[in-house]
């Protein structure tokens, strides 16, 4: 489960400085796959710490991060629905992704020109939100035709088409599909329409370098994430330990990278679980309430299919009792069942029969 975001915001607002210095830090960190796919697509190790701390243990020949996939595309501007400049043929980039990130300009930098002649994060929110409505308004206008074609066929596709029509006019009011008071159902009959206001949304707020450690106003109910697109791409060029010094300098205790892989993990309900040991320590992906079965399926589906248990020792024990063997002898390597609920950081090991 490759977690994948997609960039948006106005023009000039700094997306792409962003996501080259995401992609180009990324890209330096040792051991791990990176892929550029497109030019447009960049691959991106979430960083966790307690990586490192495994493999002092099991000294794997490779360590191995999650990863979440970015997506950079053009600028939206106001009219991008109705053809206005390029971003709107963009969005089609990013219908696939699991969550938006919009980046949004509250640097200062009068050299830097903004579409609208004047730095207005909560105008530019308005402008963004404007537009993705309107491409999902489009979206179903599009659709409806077929779903009105299937509905006279079968009960389940008239449902679609019910629950289409309700969002529709909940998008004409201005408001984001995700915030429709939709049942379970309803949201997975329109799933495959893949809208773009049913994406959960993480805001970062581009800010001036010495703004990075201070609190922003909530956008649209969320706290943005503050980031320097400029300290990243400084950032970017720096080795690990140079890059340590300068964030002390600038008094951040990590990179924005980090933090916006955080949030991310956050906004999604997602956390880690570790495999570890010769071969490879690396971090799995889930969401947060995964049972051990379904945990083991985003190994491998067999995995899932023919689950049998789980050995499972904390991140904590693991660490502290140098590792399976000495979480075995101290009686803290756990067999754990199918209703096991995986915790972040547990150390796994998954038995299983097929
Ligand atoms: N001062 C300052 N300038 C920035 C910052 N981030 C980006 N810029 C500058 O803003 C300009 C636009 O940055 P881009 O990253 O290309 O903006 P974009 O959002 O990708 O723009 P489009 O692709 O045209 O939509 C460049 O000149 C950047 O150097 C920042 O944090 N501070
Ligand atoms: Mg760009």
């Amino acid at each position: 489960m490759a977690l994948s975001i997609g960039i948006v915001g106005l023009p000039n607002v700094g997306k792409s400085t962003l996501f080259n210095a995401l992609t180009k830090a990324g890209a330096l960190a040792a051991n791990y796959p990176f892929a550029t796919i497109e030019p447009n697509v960049g691959v991106v190790p979430v960083p966790d710490a307690r990586l490192a701390e495994l493999a002092k243990i099991d000294n794997p020949a490779q360590i191995v991060p999650a990863t979440v996939e970015f997506v950079d595309i053009a600028g939206l501007v106001a009219g991008a629905s109705k053809g206005e400049g390029l971003g709107n043929q963009f969005l089609a980039n990013i219908r696939e992704t699991d969550a938006i990130c919009e980046v949004v300009r509250f640097f200062s930098d009068p050299d830097v020109v903004h579409v609208d002649g004047k730095v207005n994060p909560s105008s530019d929110v308005e402008t963004i939100k404007t537009e993705l409505i309107l491409a999902d308004m489009a979206t179903i206008e599009k659709a409806l035709p077929r779903l009105e074609k299937d509905a006279k066929r079968d009960k389940a596709a008239a449902e679609k088409l019910e629950t289409a029509k309700k969002v529709l006019e909940g998008l004409n009011e201005g408001h984001r599909a995700r915030t429709l008071n939709l049942s379970d159902e309803e949201r997975a009959a329109v799933y495959d329409l893949h809208l773009l206001t049913m994406k959960p949304i993480l805001y970062v707020a581009n800010v001036d370098e010495d703004q990075v450690t201070a609190d922003f106003a909530e956008i649209d109910g969320c706290a943005p994430v503050p980031i320097s697109a400029k300290i990243e791409a400084d950032l970017a060029e720096l080795d690990a330990e140079e890059a340590q010094m300068f964030l002390e300098e600038m008094g951040l205790e990590e990179s924005g990278l980090a933090r916006l892989a955080r949030e991310a993990y956050a906004l999604l309900g997602l956390q880690s679980y570790f495999t570890s040991g010769e071969k490879e320590t690396k971090a799995w992906t889930i969401p947060i309430g995964a049972k051990a079965p379904q945990a083991a399926g985003v190994i491998h589906s067999d995995f899932e299919r023919g689950f049998i248990k789980a050995e499972t020792a904390s991140y904590e024990d693991y660490v502290a009792l140098g590792g399976e063997k000495g979480c075995r002898e101290a009686g803290k390597l756990r067999q754990e069942g199918k209703e096991y609920v995986v915790q972040d950081g547990d150390v796994m090991h998954f038995k299983f029969n097929v």
